[in-house]
């Protein structure tokens, strides 16, 4: 059994109300239940967050620590910004996957550099909603050949 804390930054609560043409028309309460229903059924469990505030991301990542087995992170713009959630991911060494939905490598070049990608074991992109399900399959599949 593994237990996954899926992490959602700065203005992700705004999803399916606004540009639906960048990140489509599901919402984050949608994708929340999409995740739920992927591992129900099975012993892995996931605990699902959102905030709008650097710290607060933060405070959930050192919490994981003896709480939970791996993050998945869309961390918004804080992605390209924060060396803060990078030292973070760091000091708590826990297996991390950073996530986007849309394929940040084809948008805008600050959209480009991302402070958590030397620190996560892999990073999704470009997928939409049903990124999240591809990450928590493989970040279940890492944990699972690594125990
Ligand atoms: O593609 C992604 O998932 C992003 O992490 C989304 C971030 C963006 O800054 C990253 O470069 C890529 C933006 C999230 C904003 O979400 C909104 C949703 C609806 C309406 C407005 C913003």
């Amino acid at each position: 059994m593994s237990s996954l804390l899926i992490l959602n930054g700065p203005n992700l609560n705004l999803l399916g109300t606004r540009q639906p043409e960048v990140y489509g028309s599901t919402t984050l309460g949608d994708i929340e239940a999409m995740c739920v229903g992927h591992v129900s059924g099975t012993k892995n469990r996931i605990t699902f967050e959102q905030s709008n505030h650097e710290g607060t991301l933060i405070d959930l990542i050192h919490s994981a620590l003896g709480t939970h087995d791996g993050i998945v992170i869309n961390a918004g713009a804080y992605t390209h910004t924060s060396i803060a959630l990078m030292d973070a991911f760091k000091s708590v060494a826990l297996p991390m996957i950073e996530l986007h939905l849309s394929n940040v490598h084809a948008r805008e070049p600050f959209r480009h550099k991302s402070y958590l990608a030397p620190v996560a074991l892999g990073l999704i992109c470009g997928f939409g909603a049903h990124g999240y399900v591809l990450a928590i399959d493989a970040m279940l599949n890492h944990l699972k050949a690594s125990a």
